[in-house]
């Protein structure tokens, strides 16, 4: 299962993304657990990407490109992935397509994860609160927040335009957001 997560920040895109890669047994790919990787451990790019992300915009394309090119050489995407985080604008979608298409590979779905604006912020404050990211400031939210608006709403657009798209509520549990995600993409189980 080859899977794209979309949503806005705070969706919740991390959260089941580490669920859905136990349940498919295939790679989870953060775009931002590899940038914080890279800052964590003070790497040029980590230095260029850290005052980026704590501002709340977006790390340069050419940047996010090489993590990307670079991960997906490794083989263990070659049975499939979770990409969670990419692509934010639509060059990021064309260079993905771009990607895929020298792989051989396709996506299977695009899902995006519905969450209202209001509850966006206030998962994010719980999570300032208890991970103190640099990002999760109320003035940095509401940037992600204009910042997904301006030029992550036309991926989704895109996608949709494309019959690429799969909406789903992002709204509620853990467990009933997973589940719905299952039934979106065909993988809801059949327990006895
Ligand atoms: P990301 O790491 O992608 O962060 P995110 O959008 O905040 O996370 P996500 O939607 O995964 O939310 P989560 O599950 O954690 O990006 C961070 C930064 O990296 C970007 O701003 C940018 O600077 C940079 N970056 C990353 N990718 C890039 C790209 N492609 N191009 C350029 N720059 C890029 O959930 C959030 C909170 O909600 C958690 O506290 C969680 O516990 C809670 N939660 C989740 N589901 C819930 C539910 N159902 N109910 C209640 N709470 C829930």
């Amino acid at each position: 299962m080859r899977l794209v997560l979309l949503g806005a920040p705070g969706s919740g895109k991390g959260t089941q993304a580490a669920r859905l890669k136990d349940y498919l047994h295939v790679p989870h790919i953060s775009t931002g657990d590899l940038l914080r990787a890279e800052v964590a451990a003070g790497t040029p790019l980590g230095l260029q990407a850290k005052e980026v992300m704590a501002r709340g915009d977006l790390v340069s394309d050419e940047i996010l490109l090489g993590m990307l090119e670079d991960r997906f050489s490794r083989d263990d995407t070659k049975a499939g992935f979770i990409l969670d985080g990419y692509p934010r604008n639509l060059a990021q979608a064309a260079a993905l397509d771009a990607l895929l298409a020298k792989l051989g590979q396709k996506f299977d779905a695009a899902v995006q994860l519905e969450v209202d604006n209001e509850q966006i912020i206030d998962r994010l404050a719980g999570r300032a609160q208890a991970e103190g990211r640099a990002d999760d400031s109320p003035e940095s939210v509401r940037h992600r927040l204009n910042v997904y608006d301006q030029q992550t709403a036309p991926v989704i657009k895109f996608y949709r335009d494309h019959g690429q798209l799969t909406i789903v509520d992002g709204v509620g549990t853990l467990d009933e957001v997973f589940h719905r995600i299952l039934a979106a993409i065909g993988q809801a189980q059949t327990t006895a």
